[in-house]
């Protein structure tokens, strides 16, 4: 069973473990990007090349069935049931309606001052559910995204049941593909439809986790997880992302979101500008991490610790503007283990497909101690 006793973990030789999501290669969907439709910069060859650089470096690495593995239950506890519902049907309907193309996508959306009523129709229930034109549906996506959630469950359980017998903290890397950040209680957008990162979380503190820091390093604000556990105590969020003023996902994501009722107090923003090195990314995170792991502005010190892992802070993202390079993914990595708490590292973002690989490897090798 899961032991969150705490134990000193003096020897940093933390063994990672990687837990890959399977059917996310038949997940490839169409985003509108500069006034146009496109192949989502969100790719199945982004898995590939982190599955393959990740053997190449010799991690240990379990493909997870999602038929063993995914749970609704978990998944309704972090999402709305009718969403959650609404995306396993909605490729069906699109087909069933006559659509003849590829992907549904929505094209209206709620917007300032309109109603919030679940519409009846697919296509302004594609609106209802979503946030955002970068992120469509396909006839695979539900496979995917349950897949992608697998991976994310596995890798908190296996930090779970690791226990205290190991002398390092317990660590895995959930190799998820589709993200998840961005996905929030009933809104799928920005390339994420079901959580993995608070679904890791909402499942470590099923397993026995009192409390779980959530701590977003992907280049966009966490503005999914962030709903998702706004008004909760029992899960800390922090973000450090491109300012919303400037970047995606633009209408959250602002330094004063502090949460609120049981909550306030549980979320940190820390808002970056385009262009930030890595000098000031390391400040943000080194206090990020200081504010979480001491448990936020009140309450105990979390149990566990989840990291929405993004690399697309790195200097050469095609769609982000920061500045970090490949030498600093080790650095994070040895930041994250320094925090000393069970961890489950999330894949989130990251587009500069050339170099994912390198940047992947260097946050685990990082991490474990090389
Ligand atoms: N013109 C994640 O990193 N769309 N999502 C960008 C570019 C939003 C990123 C469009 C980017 C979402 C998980
Ligand atoms: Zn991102």
């Amino acid at each position: 069973m899961s032991d969150f006793t705490s134990v000193g973990h003096d020897d940093n030789t933390a063994v990672m473990h990687i837990f890959r999501s399977v059917s996310h290669r038949d997940h490839h969907v169409l985003e509108l990007d500069g006034g146009r439709l496109v192949d989502s910069w969100e790719s199945p060859d982004r898995a590939d090349i982190v599955d393959a650089a990740c053997d190449a470096a010799g991690f240990a690495s379990t493909t997870v069935e999602t038929r063993l593995v995914f749970d609704r239950a978990l998944a309704e506890q972090v999402h709305d049931p009718d969403y959650v519902a609404f995306l396993e049907g909605a490729h069906r309907r699109w087909v069933d309606e006559g659509n003849d193309t590829p992907c549904a996508m929505a094209f209206g959306w709620p917007a300032r001052r309109f109603r919030d009523v679940v519409p009846k129709t697919l296509e302004a229930q594609l609106g209802y559910y979503s946030f955002a034109a970068d992120c469509s549906i396909s006839a695979n996506t539900w496979e995917a995204i349950t897949g992608s959630a697998s991976a994310a469950i596995a890798a908190a359980d296996h930090i779970s049941n690791t226990g205290v017998s190991t002398e390092a903290a317990p660590v895995a890397f959930a190799r998820c593909r589709p993200p998840g950040h961005h996905a929030s209680r009933d809104q799928f957008g920005g390339y994420c439809y079901l959580n993995n990162s608070a679904l890791a979380a909402q499942r470590l503190r099923n397993n026995g986790a009192g409390r779980v820091a959530v701590v977003d390093v992907d280049y966009h604000h966490g503005n999914g997880t962030q709903d998702v556990f706004y008004h909760r105590f029992d899960v800390l969020h922090a973000s450090i992302h491109g300012d919303p003023a400037e970047e995606f996902p633009y209408f959250l994501g602002y330094a004063d979101e502090t949460g609120e009722q049981a909550g306030e107090g549980c979320n940190r923003n820390v808002p970056l500008a385009r262009g930030t090195e890595a000098t000031d990314w390391f400040d943000a995170l080194d206090s990020t991490l200081t504010w979480a792991s001491s448990g936020g502005d009140n309450g105990p010190p979390p149990d566990a610790l989840v990291v929405p892992l993004g690399l697309d802070t790195y200097v050469d993202d095609p769609i982000s503007h920061f500045r970090l390079r490949s030498e600093h993914y080790l650095e994070l990595g040895q930041r994250l283990a320094e925090v000393g708490l069970p961890t489950v590292l999330v894949l989130e973002g990251g587009y500069a497909t050339e170099a994912l690989g390198t940047n992947v490897v260097n946050v685990l090798t990082g991490y474990s101690g090389g």
